[in-house]
């Protein structure tokens, strides 16, 4: 049998050596709300605060629970307090003529990555009047790249804001997940299995001592 201290040493081993990664991603949630009806300069904003140190990756971020029964009169932004990076998740979307604001309601959860199949864009121009936006996975309209290579700590700060009159929605809640970059190497398994071997030997030998 392994106890729990055989493995405790081994994976501080590992850690040590630098073979497993010792970062993973970190996801928080913040709290939704309604998105006040025309209010451009008072959006809705909720934020999360990261403690989890290391480099910017990748981000990806859910729009939890998301109604409104028009989505061109919203802008969402996503933006690191700390470092000022703000990107738009969508802004104020136009239907096909590019001039009137797109109609299409919104409800559902939309989460947003730069690694998505299809753009939020051509997702919400792909129905017609009062088109449900189906939930899934989207392209943003701005790059969530931008937040690559910056540190993962501190405070992201969503805002939603409704900039014409008349319809009106809420955000149930959002999740934010920061991802590392993948660890440089990984332990084959010979080698795992030669640490625990190792930390085996030399918990005998202080056991003797
Ligand atoms: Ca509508
Ligand atoms: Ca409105």
């Amino acid at each position: 049998m392994v106890n729990s201290k055989f493995l405790t040493a081994a994976l501080s081993l590992a850690l040590l050596l630098n073979i497993v990664p010792s970062v993973l991603a970190a996801t928080l949630t913040g709290a939704g709300g309604s998105i006040p009806d025309n209010s451009p300069t008072s959006p809705l904003t909720s934020s999360v605060t990261f403690t989890d140190s290391f480099a910017i990756d990748s981000v990806t971020i859910a729009l939890n629970n998301l109604s409104h029964t028009f989505v061109g009169d919203l802008i969402a932004t996503l933006t690191h307090v700390e470092t000022g990076t703000s990107v738009d998740l969508f802004n104020r979307i136009t239907n096909n003529n590019g001039v009137n604001p797109d109609s299409s309601n919104l409800g559902g959860t939309y989460t947003f990555s730069d690694s998505a199949p299809i753009s939020f864009l051509t997702a919400v121009r792909s129905g017609g009047t009062n088109f449900v936006v189906p939930t899934g996975s989207y392209a943003p309209t701005g790059l969530l790249s931008a937040f690559i290579g910056e540190s993962s700590l501190g405070t992201y700060l969503l805002t939603i804001s409704d900039n014409a009159a008349a319809d009106v929605g809420t955000l149930g809640s959002f999740t934010l997940t920061l991802n590392p970059a993948a660890a440089t190497a990984v332990p084959e398994p010979a080698t795992l299995l030669g640490l625990l071997a190792g930390c085996g030997a030399f918990a005998r030998l202080k056991k003797r001592a």
